[in-house]
């Protein structure tokens, strides 16, 4: 008989970052792995608990498989230690388990770190018995990995309008925040067109595609390339979201083969408009506040929204940025910017800093979502960085403008102004002692290292 595999993608304890996104997919790095264990044969059933929340009691699989990002860390352990008490062979694998290994394995029998493709069938035959931690090994030709198979995820239309495909891995930048070319490598590996191609043409329904990639003109010439096969094919789904560099804005040609295809949503990591933080963030060719300004026009010239995200906190930053990005965002009439306080997630060279000078209050994955701060700031407290970002979203997603949005026609953008007005207002409700805790840590004799503090806000 086959051998059972349930695959989870947990879903955060907190309401926080994964909520800000208004298209919700199933995470793709799993439902991979589960794909490639299905045409091996093994009896697999995919959980995605943004969709659906299965009661796990009538489950006893031989295997299961967690995925875990630092927010849904807490979340996936505790579905860990539940199956670790039946006779389930439990492994933890993803972005989180990758830089705190030693930690997941204290919730599990077997922790993969790095791409799990190669490792994965090999382990569930027992190949890897009495290693409790597993290196994964980068796929070098993404060719050679199934698409993930949309029909697995239990809870989601077998005809699926909204659909992320992850076709590209590694990032050739490396940013003080992020641990991404730690973890996929700075070389950008990419699937085939052809192959894009073929996995789109099969969705019929296709309305929402979203490329979840570091950066989708990291390769320019696959990058238009595949825009054009698009347009040739007809795949012209009615949005496209993707993660692209400012640096688009100097590409007329990919410009417009975007506004050909769809509906383009550009998210643009902006980062801050203080150049110094900028320079700290250490990313590649800078823009001035000007030039960042006119190539923001640029892109819009083209009917192209922008989701710019903003990061707050750095030593550069005193408490006028945040009213200083906000006239920057309105006078750039950004469509949906996100500010978020820095977050020192495992595996950054910013968690080293601040480990180093003791500014981490709080080891609470659950507050680790790019919502909460979780760290001393240099020029303001924690609380008034908190204060700042919630105000930031409470001024630009106000009623008012909801309803500017839905005047002039713009009914997607007017739902998400008065889905994200909710959602703070929401967070502000939930987190009243998270709120009380940070004010304590603020006054004047600031304790550094209360970590418990934190640990039940
Ligand atoms: C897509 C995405 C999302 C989507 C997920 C939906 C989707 N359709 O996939 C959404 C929008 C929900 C999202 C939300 C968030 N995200 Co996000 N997201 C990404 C992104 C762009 C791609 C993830 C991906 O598909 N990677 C490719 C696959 C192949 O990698 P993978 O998932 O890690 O899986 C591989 C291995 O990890 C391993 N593996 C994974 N799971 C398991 C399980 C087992 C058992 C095993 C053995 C192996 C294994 O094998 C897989 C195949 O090789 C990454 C950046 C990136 N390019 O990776 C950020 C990223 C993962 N997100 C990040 C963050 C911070 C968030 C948010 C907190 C805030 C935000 N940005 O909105 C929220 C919180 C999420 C939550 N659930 O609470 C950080 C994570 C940092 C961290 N330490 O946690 C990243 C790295 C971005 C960054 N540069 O900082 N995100």
């Amino acid at each position: 008989m086959a051998k059972s595999v349930v695959a989870v993608a947990p879903k955060a304890n907190r309401r926080g970052g994964a909520d800000i996104n208004p298209v919700k997919t199933p995470l793709t790095g799993i439902l991979t792995l589960a794909t490639i264990l299905d045409r091996e044969g093994y009896d697999v059933k995919f959980y995605d608990e943004t969709f659906t929340k299965p009661d796990y009691d009538d489950l006893d699989p031989d295997f299961l498989l967690v995925s875990c990002m630092s927010a849904t860390a807490k979340r996936g352990y505790e579905i860990a230690e539940f199956f670790k008490n039946k006779d389930t062979k439990v492994l933890i694998g993803g972005i989180h388990p990758s830089f705190k290994p030693r930690e997941s394995l204290k919730h599990c029998d077997t922790v993969v770190t790095g791409e799990a493709e190669k490792v994965i069938v090999p382990i569930l035959e027992g190949e890897y018995e009495g290693e409790n931690i597993v290196k994964g090994e980068p796929v070098r030709n993404l060719d050679n990995i199934p698409f993930p198979d949309y029909d697995l995820v239990e809870g989601l239309s077998k005809n699926p309008d909204k659909v992320s495909i992850c076709a590209s891995r590694g990032c050739p930048y490396s940013c003080k925040f992020c641990s991404l070319n730690k973890m996929f490598g700075n070389v950008t590996r990419t699937v085939s067109n052809e192959r894009v191609i073929e996995f789109l043409e099969k969705i019929k329904t296709l309305n929402t595609l979203v490329f979840d990639e570091p950066n989708f003109r990291a390769d320019r010439k696959r990058a238009t390339s595949l825009l054009k096969s698009m347009k040739e094919h007809g795949i012209s789904p009615k949005r496209i979201w993707m993660d692209v560099s400012l640096h688009a804005a100097e590409d007329e040609e990919f410009l417009r083969l975007c506004s050909e295809v769809s509906e383009l949503h550009f998210t643009i990591g902006l980062e801050s408009i203080n150049k110094k933080a900028l320079n700290y963030y250490s990313k590649g060719k800078r823009f001035s506040i000007e030039k960042m300004k006119e190539c923001l026009e640029r892109i819009k010239d083209f009917g192209i929204k922008i989701q710019g995200s903003f990061v707050f906190g750095s030593d550069y930053e005193k408490k006028d940025v945040f009213k200083n990005t906000l006239e920057f965002c309105k006078e750039t009439e950004i469509e949906f910017p996100t500010f978020c306080p820095l977050t020192p997630y495992p595996g950054t060279d910013f968690r080293k800093e601040l480990l180093e000078q003791d500014r981490i209050f709080t080891d609470n994955w659950d507050l680790y979502d790019n919502v909460h701060t979780v760290f001393y700031p240099k020029n303001m407290s924690p609380y008034e960085l908190q204060e700042g970002i919630i105000s930031c979203y409470e001024e630009y997603y106000n009623l008012k403008k909801g309803l500017k949005h839905f005047i002039r026609g713009q009914f997607f953008y007017g739902g998400a102004t008065f889905y994200l007005h909710y959602l703070f207002w929401k967070i502000k409700k939930e987190n009243r002692r998270y709120l009380q805790a940070l004010e304590k840590i603020s006054g004047p004799e600031r304790k550094r290292t209360d970590l418990k503090l934190f640990n039940n806000v």
